[in-house]
């Protein structure tokens, strides 16, 4: 009798498991390896959906010096050395570029990465405006795919559509 009990809480168990992943709730992550135009890392962004939004926690090296601008693009393919291939910022609502912008901003908008003079750089932020569940318009595992990139020069967080933030520097397809 007990074992018969223990078994049908197993299965249970099992069938709640199934059904929350294919959901696609809490515990959904996703990674990006950012490479130079040499192709070599600078960096790893790690993805994780939390209650209050999908968590992004950027680690990088290697960089130039000075705040970076930093976004999800909506292509998720990083060809060097100018990395165009990544399209433009994730934007699944149509929205205009920045995060101080009154018509903004892009999903993709994040705060400008903060590269220290030996070059190193953390960003540690929680965006509820994309999220790694799957069939939704602002999934990060879309169709398309999307990717993670580093630009030249500072992000303005105003100008449409990139903010002034010059050409691309890393790029890391998420996964
Ligand atoms: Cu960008
Ligand atoms: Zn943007």
């Amino acid at each position: 009798m007990m074992m018969r009990l223990l078994h049908a809480a197993a299965a249970v168990l099992l069938i709640a498991g199934c059904s929350g992943a294919a959901r696609g709730g809490p515990g959904l992550q996703g990674q990006a390896v950012l490479r130079d135009k040499a192709g070599q890392q600078v960096g790893l962004a790690t993805f994780t959906e939390q209650p209050d939004g999908v968590r992004i926690a950027v680690s990088a090296t290697g960089l130039p010096p000075g705040p970076k601008g930093i976004h999800i693009h909506a292509v998720g393919k990083c060809e060097p050395p100018e990395f165009t291939s990544a399209g433009n910022h994730f934007n699944p609502t149509g929205k205009k570029h920045g995060r101080l912008n009154p018509e903004g901003a892009h999903a993709g908008d994040l705060p400008n990465l903060e590269v220290t003079p030996a070059g190193t750089a953390r960003l540690d932020v929680t965006t509820k405006a994309v999220t790694l569940k799957s069939r939704v318009p602002n999934s990060l595992f879309g169709a398309d795919g999307t990717s993670l990139v580093v630009h030249a020069q500072a992000d303005d967080e105003m100008t449409d559509p990139t903010g002034n933030s010059g050409g691309r520097i890393a790029c890391g397809v998420i996964s």
